[in-house]
């Protein structure tokens, strides 16, 4: 049979879902000493079609677990939907359809897509956030943590879009503005609920070293979690009250000529009270976003009324409020330190104040010596920070500071997880009962695009009875940040049907931790750190046991069109389906595989990529096709010709390297490289060869197998061809036989003075002497030897050189 994708794939995909060869067992299934492998991908958003991304993503994990299967693991190869957020109710608002209606259309066409591309998952365990049987647990799972403290309520300033009516994360609010909408945000005062991830913030770090991710990963994570030593110190307020700092340089003291506070700082808001000028500088803040304070050259600043009395000089420090100082870092206070912090630095110069150096450092790598600083002068910094902490008694400690926040999980939104408290007038912020759960999301609401969500609207959602003392009572409007929802997602996959549980305590023991995880470097840190510290949650809760969820971590590279990424708004996005609908899902399976190392860019060069995988399939279709099924026995190594003999070594050499490829390094395109070059063995085998049909379908036979992850459907379809029995999918990967590992000759270059003379043959396991002594005797070396003198003979390691120097 020709290679024929468009006609074979669909039937090959039937066969695949009948037979249920992609289903996971569950914990009570697997046999004792099983070897299971748990291969996730990051959960896709349906947005309405998949794109190249998605595709490489999924046949990276879908060759990892068709791979594994092989080798006699017991695979998990799950998919769901990331299903709440935004863009649906942007959507509703447009097209004035439910965000339900929506998601659930988007979906089918998504996975529509997914299994034309015959990747490997077991759908019995799709799940999906929208719908209440996951989202309830969402809900369940924030109760246990409200009981336990991991939630909190507390006011704290948000980038707040008034037009929108919600709070935005950091990264959404650019110069200021909402980056979708481009309405104006400012920062507000609001009361939040929290995730305590500060909680976890030096395990979190310390877990880092152990786990087998990219370094920038880690590096990003580690600079998210930004751990600070530094030391605590508080100045009095001329006039009473006293104001903390967090420095990092505490050894600077006697360098301080100001103080800066942020606008939000309770000290200026006080000051600010019976001062307009502060007052309006303060809203001038306020209106800046965030990025805009931390990056901003412009380090703006008011000097205020206050001062402070510096501890060892008694001397009067005057008092700012200023842009540059923000309030949810350490203290929300600085010491201005201009000669050694380049902000400060920068602010001094702006406002006229001194800038005495106390420090002086010899190199970069000087921490340095004091100078200028009363009874510390001379001293090593280290040091002196040691002794100022002592003699400023209890005003000053050392202390860590983490950039890590608790994580904000309000959201002024309809579609999301509806957060499960009640306002009741008598006894506060209650939280719902579990059996009360789920709190649905009301079908009767309308989307207009602004104003508050519409979930304050629905007296269906909002009228409700006080868990505590069921008075009349209403219900909380906040849903979840949609990072809840992707925070633990792959251990209902685990468990998906469970309606007692999140997921049984046998299941994640069973099957965690992930062995891979494969997605995008977006996801470096928001979603890596949320899922890592929830998972310590669950383990704290006792759900779920080990320290890490995901032990080894890939992060795919993006697919390229004319070297920008593919998006909409260039205009530059190929359609998988398109791929798919001419060529066919193996053809683009392939050339996503070959295009490039995993963690490398691929760069789309039109279809000319897709053409040459084509080829190649065209090529194994026809060797199979011209090939007569043969039950003869394979001859021993003694009885085979030369050229059968060569095949089988290179055979046997290339099941080796795949099978180091795929197991141990995660090397995916050298794969398809190493299976061109055997192709190429395969078609030499002289017509003529004496036992050719025999070493033909052995070989073949495990070709077939090999190509079987990256090509799964024309490889089922050759397995047939070769008269063997089941699919190929379920069929065993080959073993490299050890006898055929080793070439009975190899081929020896003689070298002289630096220029390439002759090769000679020599038994494969000959020592280094008679390497050399078959060098010296080579034909064609010697013309070149004659008459000189032999000053050395050197033979590399490795033995396939040898280098004769004379003069
Ligand atoms: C005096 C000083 C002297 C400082 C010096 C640095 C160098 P990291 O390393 O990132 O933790 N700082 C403290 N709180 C701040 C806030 N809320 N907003 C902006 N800046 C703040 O940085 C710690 C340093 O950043 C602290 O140490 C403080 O400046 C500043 F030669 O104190 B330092
Ligand atoms: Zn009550």
């Amino acid at each position: 049979m020709p290679f024929q994708p468009l006609v074979q794939e669909p039937e090959i995909q039937q066969r695949w879902l009948e037979s249920g060869a992609f289903r996971a067992k569950r914990a009570s299934e697997l046999l004792p000493g099983s070897k299971t492998f748990y291969m996730l991908v990051m959960l896709p958003y349906p947005s309405g079609r998949i794109h190249m991304g998605h595709v490489r993503n999924y046949t990276l994990g879908d060759v990892t677990a068709r791979f594994r299967r092989m080798r006699g693991y017991e695979v998990m190869h799950p998919l769901g939907w990331d299903s709440f957020g935004l863009p649906a109710e942007n959507a509703a608002i447009k097209h004035g359809i439910h965000p339900a209606i929506w998601t659930r259309k988007n979906i089918e066409e998504m996975k529509g897509q997914i299994q034309k591309m015959g990747i490997s998952y077991d759908w019995d365990r799709e799940i999906a956030s929208f719908q209440d049987d996951y989202y309830r647990w969402n809900q369940w799972l924030f109760l246990k943590m409200w009981e336990r403290g991991d939630v909190f309520r507390a006011m704290r300033t948000v980038n707040w879009c008034e037009e929108l009516g919600t709070v935005l994360a950091n990264e959404q609010v650019v110069d200021g503005k909402d980056e979708r909408t481009g309405f104006p945000v400012t920062q507000k005062p609001l009361e939040q609920y929290f995730f305590r991830t500060t909680k976890y913030a030096d395990e979190l770090l310390a877990c880092l070293d152990g786990l087998d991710w990219p370094d920038n990963v880690k590096t990003m994570q580690r600079n998210w979690i930004g751990r600070s030593e530094g030391a605590r110190l508080a100045f009095d307020l001329k006039g009473g009250g006293q104001v903390e700092v967090f420095t990092t340089r505490l050894d600077t003291l006697f360098g301080v000529t100001f103080m800066a506070l942020s606008t939000e700082h309770p000290v200026i808001e006080r000051a600010a009270e019976g001062d307009d000028a502060l007052r309006a500088f303060c809203d001038q803040v306020a209106a800046m976003s965030r990025e805009d304070r931390l990056m901003s050259d412009i380090k703006l600043g008011h000097r205020t009324a206050l001062s402070v009395i510096h501890p060892f000089t008694g001397a009067e420090v005057p008092v700012f409020a200023a842009n540059y100082v923000l309030m949810d870092y350490g203290t929300g206070a600085v010491m201005g330190v201009p000669a050694h912090d380049e902000r400060d630095h920068e602010f001094a110069e702006k406002y006229g104040l001194p800038i005495p150096k106390v420090i002086e450092a010899e190199s970069e790598w000087d921490l340095g010596t004091l100078v200028n600083s009363g009874e510390f002068t001379g001293m090593k910094s280290e040091d002196a920070v040691t002794a100022m902490v002592a003699r400023l008694g209890g005003r000053a400690e050392k202390t860590v500071t983490y950039k890590l926040k608790d994580w904000g999980l309000s959201r002024q939104r309809y579609w999301g997880t509806p957060i499960p408290t009640v306002h009741c007038d008598s006894c506060g912020v209650v939280p719902e009962k579990a059996e009360n759960l789920p709190v649905r999301l009301p079908e009767d609401v309308a989307f207009t695009g602004h104003g508050p969500s519409p979930l304050t609207t629905s007296r269906s959602f909002l009228d409700c009875a006080c868990p505590a003392c069921g008075r009349p009572a209403r219900r909380e409007t906040d849903t979840m940040d949609t990072f809840v929802d992707s925070s633990w997602y792959w251990l209902r996959y685990l468990d998906p049907k469970n309606a007692q549980l999140p997921f049984a305590k046998a299941e994640s023991d069973a099957w965690m931790p992930v062995d891979l995880y494969v997605g995008g470097i977006e996801h470096a840190t928001m979603h890596l750190i949320y899922a890592r510290y929830f998972y310590k949650v669950l383990r704290d809760l006792g759900l779920a046991s080990g320290p890490e969820p995901f032990q080894k971590l890939i992060c795919q590279g993006m697919v390229l069109k004319d070297g920008s990424k593919m998006s909409k708004s260039k205009g530059n996005i190929v359609d998988p389906d398109e791929v798919i609908s001419k060529y066919g899902a193996d053809a683009l399976r392939l050339f996503m595989i070959f295009a490039a190392p995993i963690e490398k860019e691929i760069d789309w060069t039109g279809f000319e990529g897709i053409e040459g995988a084509t080829r190649f399939l065209k090529r194994i279709a026809r060797m199979v096709d011209e090939h007569a099924v043969s039950t003869e026995a394979l001859p021993g190594r003694d009885q085979l010709a030369p050229e059968e003999k060569a095949l089988l070594i290179k055979l046997n050499q290339t099941i080796a390297r795949l099978t180091d490829d795929l197991e141990k390094r995660y090397q995916f395109n050298t794969v398809v490289s190493g299976l061109m070059e055997l192709s190429n063995a395969l078609a030499d085998l002289p017509a003529g060869a004496p036992h050719r049909a025999a070493v033909m379908q052995h070989a073949l036979d495990a070709f077939v197998r090999m190509m079987s992850p990256v090509a799964p459907h024309l490889a089922e379809q050759l397995w047939s061809q070769l008269g063997k029995p089941g699919l190929c999918m379920q069929a065993a990967w080959p073993e490299a036989d050890p006898a055929y590992l080793e070439a009975d000759e190899v081929t020896v270059v003689v070298q002289v003075n630096g220029k390439v003379r002759g090769r000679v043959s020599v038994p494969a396991a000959a020592p280094e002497a008679t390497r050399r002594a078959a060098a010296l005797a080579c034909p064609e070396a010697q013309s070149h030897l004659a008459g000189k003198e032999i000053v050395k003979v050197v033979v590399p390691p490795g033995g396939k050189l040898v280098s004769i120097v004379v003069k």
